[in-house]
């Protein structure tokens, strides 16, 4: 574990909010190309809901040229935006299919999990102190089809964010929590990115469009030793089942 303390970025306006929304960053050719790589994935973290339906993969970022290619353009625009170096630590791609449930509220990586051993481990926080997500979408996000909604972020430590949670596990916000703070939806086009903090609370809607939804969610960490292997390793050996709430 990890000692943990508040980290602040070269960004004002995100130090405020823990999250940044810039438009028009990325290429749409590269966009369509990703959209196509990630038809054809093979991967071993599959997740469906319970209709069957695929609703998450992940480990996909070093298995495609575009996807490679994503991967550095986003390490460079961190570097350049909040002044970190940081290495990736994660990823998924995100399917809302019509009539898809949306996600509870949640931080990212707030939970206890056991390992191999069976030994209790403080989920994300055995890894870095400090983590950005970048969410891009592969198809516009908007009201209908259940865009994220994001609120201001609680940059506090994990033994303090935990007691926010449900402590079942997941990253589920307390539902009386929930309840006090203002969320924002954060629309996206395409070419747009999302940075933001995992302690931002943040949830999403069901897709009431006729077209599904698809994001790509890469997280980045500061660490000096490259945790993406460790990350998807630990994840399959973990005894911890529990997973983030869709909506339905
Ligand atoms: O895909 C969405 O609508 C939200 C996803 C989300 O919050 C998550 O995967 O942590």
């Amino acid at each position: 574990m990890l000692k943990t303390h508040k980290v602040l970025t070269k960004n004002k306006n995100y130090n405020k909010y823990g999250y940044l929304k810039l438009k028009k960053q990325l290429s749409l050719k590269l966009i369509k190309e990703i959209k196509n790589d990630i038809s054809s994935l093979k991967t071993k973290f599959i997740y469906k809901d319970r209709f069957g339906k695929i609703r998450r993969i992940e480990n996909i970022t070093k298995k495609t040229k575009n996807l490679k290619k994503l991967n550095q353009i986003i390490i460079k625009k961190i570097h350049t935006k909040f002044g970190k170096k940081l290495k990736i630590f994660k990823d998924k791609c995100n399917f809302k299919p019509p009539g898809g449930a949306g996600f509870d509220a949640h931080y990212d990586g707030i939970f206890y999990f056991k390992n191999k051993r069976n030994i209790k481990k403080e989920g994300w926080n055995e890894y870095s102190n400090f983590f950005i997500n970048a969410l891009i979408p592969l198809d516009k996000c908007n009201k209908k089809n259940g865009a994220l909604e994001i609120a201001k972020w609680h940059n506090k430590e994990f033994k303090d964010l935990i007691k926010n949670t449900n402590n079942d596990g997941s990253p589920m916000i307390k539902k009386s929590i929930e309840k006090k703070l203002s969320f924002k939806r954060i629309d996206l086009s395409l070419g747009d990115i999302l940075f933001f903090s995992n302690k931002c609370p943040h949830r999403s809607k069901k897709n009431f469009s006729k077209t599904s939804r698809m994001i790509l969610y890469y997280t980045y960490s500061k660490s000096k030793t490259d945790n993406y292997k460790k990350y998807f390793k630990h994840k399959m050996e973990s005894r911890n089942k529990n997973s983030k709430s869709l909506t339905g």
